[in-house]
């Protein structure tokens, strides 16, 4: 499996000549229909590190952990542990860049709450591609949907502090390029609606392309987590791990937590994804990966190097 990916070192440099390259993307430009000198009230600006114009002012080893959050753990890794399994998905930075333009909106590809479902003959259409998230409550699905969507401020994701939050499916269209799609959480009061609609949904959705599951990384695999992964796994259709909550824990406990997960994939899975991917809603490690697996998966993008998945 090719590692395609920067090396600490060049990470800036490459950062810097892409961005320049891709313009002034994501600067805010002012809107059309209004007069000279109106105000705009209801702008929410983007969070700072929402978009890699503004990671590419961190230093280099920042960026590297932003973009690829196992580097930060390898260091603590026995040399004996292989470390392929981690980095399976690596793709350069052209290409991360190419995904983050998909998670921008704009008027021709309008990036926007689409509706909410509790049974299946509420669920939209069957195109384009769909993507979703699914885990116990208050592992952090809402975080994760918002943090991607973070490009877009202006998109509701509501994030809960009282477990079991979401009691519907939310849909999120993103252009005509695919759906998002944030679940009802199982676990602590788990919804009854979750067996009644989310596994008949994950079971017969045709356009459903990748199933996330989220795992939180700060408290590692509960019976919970390996119930939805016996479902997955009866569902034979792919999906993959997501550990969430990287920044909440230290190293030792995150390293413990991240090889457990790692084995049961390993060990008990047909149709997982080998690599479990790391996340922190909150400090933005691992989403620019993560945008970038997506646009892979629904098809919206050609890596460049097609050997990294
Ligand atoms: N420290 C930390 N907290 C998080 C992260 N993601 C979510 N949370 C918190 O976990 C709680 C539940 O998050 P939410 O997204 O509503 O979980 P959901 O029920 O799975 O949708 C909220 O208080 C979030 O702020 C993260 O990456 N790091
Ligand atoms: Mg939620």
């Amino acid at each position: 499996m090719a590692d395609g990916g920067p090396c600490v070192k060049g990470v800036r440099d490459n950062v810097s000549v892409l961005l320049s390259a891709a313009g002034n993307m994501f600067r805010p430009r002012p809107c059309r229909w209004l007069r000279p000198g109106a105000r705009v009230v209801s702008w929410r600006s983007a969070h700072k590190l929402a978009s890699l114009q503004k990671v590419r002012a961190l230093p280099p080893n920042k960026v590297q952990s932003l973009l690829y959050p196992f580097s930060d753990l390898e260091g603590y890794l026995d040399r004996s542990v292989d470390r392929t399994p981690f980095q399976l998905f690596h793709p350069g930075l052209e290409d991360v860049m190419k995904a983050e333009r998909l998670f921008c909106s704009s008027p021709s590809h309008k990036i926007d709450y689409q509706t909410s479902a509790v049974r299946m003959d509420h669920l939209p259409a069957l195109k384009p591609p769909e993507v979703c998230f699914i885990g116990r409550s208050n592992v952090g699905k809402s975080s994760l949907i918002k943090a991607l969507f973070s490009l877009t401020p202006e998109i509701e994701v509501r994030v809960s502090k009282t477990p079991g939050h979401t009691k519907k499916m939310n849909f999120f269209r993103v252009g005509t390029a695919f759906t998002v799609v944030d679940m009802p959480g199982y676990g602590y009061k788990a919804p009854k609606d979750f067996v009644d609609m989310v596994e008949p949904y994950l079971y017969s959705r045709k356009n459903l392309v990748r199933t996330f599951l989220l795992v939180d990384g700060s408290v590692g695999l509960q019976s919970a987590d390996m119930v939805a992964l016996e479902m997955c796994e009866e569902m034979t259709r792919p999906y993959v791990m997501l550990v969430t909550k990287i920044d909440k824990c230290g190293h030792g406990a995150l390293l413990t937590n991240l090889l457990n997960v790692q084995d049961v994939v390993k060990t008990q899975t047909m149709s997982c994804f080998p690599q479990p991917f790391l996340i922190s809603s909150l400090q933005f490690q691992g989403i620019y990966l993560l945008r970038c697996f997506i646009a892979h998966v629904t098809g919206s993008i050609r890596l460049t190097d097609t050997s990294q998945s």
